[in-house]
């Protein structure tokens, strides 16, 4: 598939309303998306909400993209009131569950983009279970308000 998709211009609203999209028999993706960014920002994040509907916790253990150099799984915690970003080993899967990635907790970390991400467009991101299998997302690139947590991240290239 294209590695990049530029959107018609019409920006979808109302995603939420989306089915979601089976990608494997047990481990869904709903509403998948990454963080627009503006030109010469090296970093963005990706975000969903990822259903395991089978009878056996799941992990991510790991994720790639063609989009950006590297890819690692953070979280966010709260130290002396600044929240701020660290790298976790895994995101659990809970059997019959599901784990949102979401601006301000949990998300898919891309650094060193190979170029800006552009509202509309969509980007390739692989995630690797603990169980060897893949699940492909396809984040459709979108502005959001709450995901710039501030300047002094942004300054100092950790924004999320
Ligand atoms: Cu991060």
């Amino acid at each position: 598939m294209g590695r990049v998709h530029r959107g018609a211009g019409a920006v979808i609203v109302c995603a939420g309303l989306a089915a979601p999209v089976t990608l494997s028999a047990q481990i869904q993706v709903e509403d998948p998306f990454a963080r627009a960014t503006p030109p010469g920002q090296g970093n963005s994040a990706a975000y969903a909400v990822i259903h395991n509907d089978g009878e056996e916790d799941r992990s991510i253990v790991a994720g790639e993209s063609p989009a950006a150099e590297t890819v690692e799984l953070h979280t966010h915690s709260e130290e002396d009131g600044v929240m701020r970003m660290r790298e976790v080993e895994s995101i659990e899967l809970p059997a019959a569950g599901k784990v949102a990635l979401e601006p301000g907790g949990l998300h898919i970390m891309l650094i060193d983009l190979v170029e800006a991400l552009e509202p509309g467009e969509r980007i390739d991101i692989t995630l690797i279970l603990d169980d060897g299998s893949r699940l492909d997302l396809r984040p459709e690139i979108r502005h959001h308000r709450s995901i710039d947590v501030g300047q002094d991240s942004e300054s100092r290239g950790l924004d999320e």
